[in-house]
């Protein structure tokens, strides 16, 4: 099979309400989606990166160069077979996980739709329906927060995800405790935190979180391992986690007892199922991040999730949200149960709205 052309776009989007972490505060998201035409069908995907190199390096732009300079350039015409193919010819590239991820998964969607099956088959997903959570960023005051958490857990999510840095991390969780003593509770740091902070992380163990995610440095393991000799708390690595090789490492040092995957940060499905399966290995559980995304890339977020060992909830939610109107019909919906039911269609599960995702667009370039 060839690749007939590539386009990329920009898209800006607001979100419904702020989403705050330890490295600033979001109030539009830019996205960079990637649609690929071959053999008459059509795949999309999209960038994950944040607006700016605070969760990792990667931003809209960097992907945009990387896509446009090399790896458009690298797969178009050319012919494949599998998207694990791809994946291959991107290996000499160092890093831009976020970039080679957007068009990888597009490649899945597209094989999914030639192979007749929905996307989370092909990836070799097994589970009908997927436990979900939220994660709520830092708001104005803990009033706002507390209102927040009874709000999702009406909605029926099955855990709660609290962002927490210095200043905002025991105050709060000391608060959701005594209004909410028993619901599965974690926290995400997102590197807020050193090794000089050993005493004060470890008063976190008096709110038996589920886990805490990624409180040390984001390209770190060797601290964690030593954090986590320390504190009973479980540590879920996150930022740190780029190849199912860093997984093995982590593992192997005792740097976590959880691992969350995001497609872009480890570079599309084949990646994605490659650190699954480390992890599986060594009944690690683990759980699909989220990035803000569009409808897109939270339909390949909830197609990973059927692999066999997503066996915790993730931060996978519903459309609304993110969005006053999602860039997918049916929007993504979550169950009275915190689930989602995996779309049994072919492909993605949902249709791109085009109208709707013309009408967003800033920017965009084809490659024929
Ligand atoms: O660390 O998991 C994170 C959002 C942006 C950047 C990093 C993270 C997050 C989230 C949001 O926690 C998850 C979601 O999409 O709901
Ligand atoms: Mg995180």
């Amino acid at each position: 099979m060839k690749i007939d052309r590539v386009e990329l776009r920009e898209i800006q989007m607001p979100l419904v309400h702020f989403f705050e972490t330890s490295f600033g505060r979001t109030t539009t998201r830019r996205i960079v989606l990637v649609r690929v035409d071959a053999n008459g069908v059509t795949g999309w995907g999209e960038v994950t990166a944040g607006e700016a190199p605070t969760y990792s390096y990667e931003t809209p732009e960097t992907a945009w160069h990387i896509l446009r300079d090399f790896l458009i350039p690298w797969t178009l015409g050319k012919a494949w077979e599998t998207p694990a193919e791809i994946a291959a010819r991107f290996r000499p590239i160092r890093g831009h996980n976020m970039a080679k991820a957007a068009l990888e998964n597009a490649l899945w969607d597209i094989a999914a739709q030639w192979q007749n099956v929905p996307l989370a088959k092909l990836v070799g997903g097994t589970l009908a329906e997927i436990p979900c959570g939220v994660s709520i960023g830092i708001q104005n005051s803990i009033a706002e927060l507390l209102e927040k958490v009874e709000g999702e857990l009406a909605a029926g999510y099955q855990r709660i995800k609290v962002k927490v840095k210095p200043g905002w991390d025991l105050n709060i969780l000391e608060a959701i405790r005594t209004r909410f003593p028993r619901i599965p509770l974690m926290a995400d740091a997102n590197s807020a935190y050193s090794l000089a902070d050993i005493a004060h992380l470890k008063e976190f163990d008096r709110f038996y979180l589920m886990m805490i995610e990624q409180p040390l440095g984001w390209d770190d393991l060797v601290d964690h391992a030593k954090l986590q000799r320390e504190i009973s708390t479980p540590i879920c690595l996150d930022e740190s986690i780029h190849t199912a090789d860093d997984a093995r490492k982590a593992l192997q040092i005792g740097a976590g007892k959880i691992i969350n995957i995001k497609l872009g940060r480890v570079g599309g499905f084949t990646a994605a199922k490659q650190v699954h399966d480390v992890c599986r290995a060594r009944n690690v559980p683990v759980w699909c991040g989220g990035m803000l995304e569009s409808g897109i890339g939270r339909a390949h977020n909830i197609a990973v999730s059927t692999l066999p060992g997503f066996t915790l909830p993730g931060d996978v939610s519903a459309s609304k949200r993110y969005w006053a109107e999602d860039i997918i019909e049916p929007e993504v919906t979550v169950s009275a149960q915190g689930t989602i039911h995996v779309s049994q269609t072919v492909g993605l599960g949902y249709t791109p709205n085009l109208k709707r995702i013309e009408k967003l667009t800033v920017r965009k370039e084809s490659f024929e």
